[in-house]
């Protein structure tokens, strides 16, 4: 078969004084740590939409990259897509992919016909990881936000019609998942939420969400997915207000709905900061609540409010995210997924290749710093220290459910002003031995 890229090799690891553009200057896949490489450890996701699919199209041009891969008819194009993003993946040392059922194959004329010829690429798909068993589905997605039939959402929709459209759909793209071998199933609410309460059954809406949710683990469960369901909060754009605003609102929905069980958090960096939290803050809440799943790495622009996709490099956030990962174990199911693209000015072949070189060294760089942050224990040290108030005495009591309101006026009577516990925050000291752990690397 003819290659796609043929004047790019297989991306090599050549260290950190490397100058060459196309190689690794801190991703070595093969780099043994705590007994399993690297690859292991980082689990790297190719996204579909934005890699295979994305040619720079905005709202103000036409695209600026040719994603077209030689062929004019959707079936040949979306069986090349197949051909590119094995190559990509191979030549990047990527093992895992993730994908949005219209993405590996488009819209026909009616449901039947779609399915069919998605089945063709799926089965297309299974035929390449057959022949290469290092090609791995992280997780599938539906697409169930573009067409114009979900317009008022899609397992939100006032329409009992989409509703039950979306739901096959989705049945669907469950079926692709399970297929390809896929640990992970996510649903983004991009449509799911609303613009304006005049018009909005906001109670019924939230119900028929979990309605939806219910069935779909009900359905893949029986046919023996024993993966994971992972919900992407994000708290607008598409839609003005989507329901799954942020890690601590969908942890709540899914309590109230008694879906905690099924599904953890896929947390995307540029969702965290559009609804106004810094990365890790959603990571923790995650994995504090035991919900962690897997992540879509990217980032925004602090100057731009919206979902610009950008490859991460920003060292200090991925040093901060690895951090939160390696605290909650690692990944089991997830893994790193770059829901990130180029630049639209970024246009060559060879930005593909730079831009996951760059997502990829960004995130191995933050996994060494943050293993490096966490061996050297003053951040630890510093908050149990901050806590051990609560380790004797009345925060134990308190702990231990040995107190109520009566008996801790009695102590802060007896007490007097209690000022003086406190001790100083530090946050300057704290941020500088980043700087230090970061620099000494
Ligand atoms: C959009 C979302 C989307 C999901 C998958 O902002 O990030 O790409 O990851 O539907
Ligand atoms: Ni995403
Ligand atoms: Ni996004």
């Amino acid at each position: 078969m003819s290659e796609f890229f043929p004047t790019i090799g297989k991306i090599p690891y050549e260290g950190k004084d490397s100058k060459t553009p196309l190689a690794f200057k801190y991703y070595n896949p093969d780099e043994i740590i705590d007994g399993k490489p690297m690859r292991e450890h980082l689990k790297f996701a190719l996204s579909w939409w934005h890699t295979m699919g994305g040619d720079g199209t905005d709202m103000f041009g036409v695209g600026t990259a040719d994603k077209t891969w030689g062929e004019s008819a959707p079936e040949a194009r979306a069986k090349a897509k197949v051909d590119a993003a094995f190559e990509i993946m191979t030549k990047l040392s990527i093992d895992y992919f993730c994908f949005h059922d219209r993405d590996l194959s488009p819209e026909y004329g009616t449901l039947a016909e779609t399915n069919a010829k998605l089945d063709e690429i799926v089965d297309y798909i299974a035929e390449k990881m057959k022949a290469d068993p290092s090609k791995k589905l992280l997780w599938g997605t539906a697409k169930a936000f573009d067409h114009p039939r979900y317009m008022h959402g899609a397992g939100t929709s006032p329409s009992a019609d989409v509703f039950a459209y979306a739901a096959a759909q989705i049945k669907k793209a469950i079926d692709a998942t399970i297929k390809l071998g896929g640990k992970g199933y996510v649903f983004w609410g991009g449509r799911e939420g609303y613009e304006t309460l005049l018009n909005t059954n906001y109670a019924l809406e939230q119900d028929n969400m979990a309605r939806l949710l219910k069935m779909a683990v009900a359905y893949a469960r029986s046919k023996g997915y024993d993966g994971d369901f992972y919900i992407e909060p994000k708290p607008k754009e598409p839609t003005k207000h989507q329901y799954d605003f942020d890690t601590a609102t969908v942890l709540g929905f899914l309590q109230k709905y008694g879906l905690w069980d099924d599904f953890f958090m896929n947390i995307e960096a540029n969702h965290a900061t559009l609804a106004q939290h810094t990365f890790q803050h959603e990571l923790r809440v995650a994995r504090e609540n035991g919900k962690f799943g897997s992540i879509d790495a990217n980032q925004g622009d602090a100057l731009l409010g919206w979902d610009t996709d950008q490859f991460p490099t920003n060292i200090y956030d991925a040093t901060l995210c690895m951090y939160e990962v390696i605290k909650a174990g690692g990944f089991t199911n997830g893994g790193l997924n770059f829901d990130a693209k180029a630049r639209r000015g970024s246009f060559t072949p060879e930005d593909i290749f730079l831009s996951y070189i760059a997502g990829m060294d960004t995130f191995a760089l933050g996994f060494k710093a943050a293993r490096a942050l966490i061996a050297d224990g003053r951040l630890d040290q510093f908050v149990a220290d901050r806590y051990k108030s609560w380790t004797t005495g009345i925060g134990k009591d308190i702990i231990d459910g040995k107190a109520d309101f009566e008996s801790l006026e009695k102590y802060a009577l007896e007490k007097g002003e209690v000022t003086d516990s406190l001790t100083s925050g530090r946050q300057e000291m704290l941020e500088a031995i980043i700087n230090n752990v970061l620099f000494t690397l």
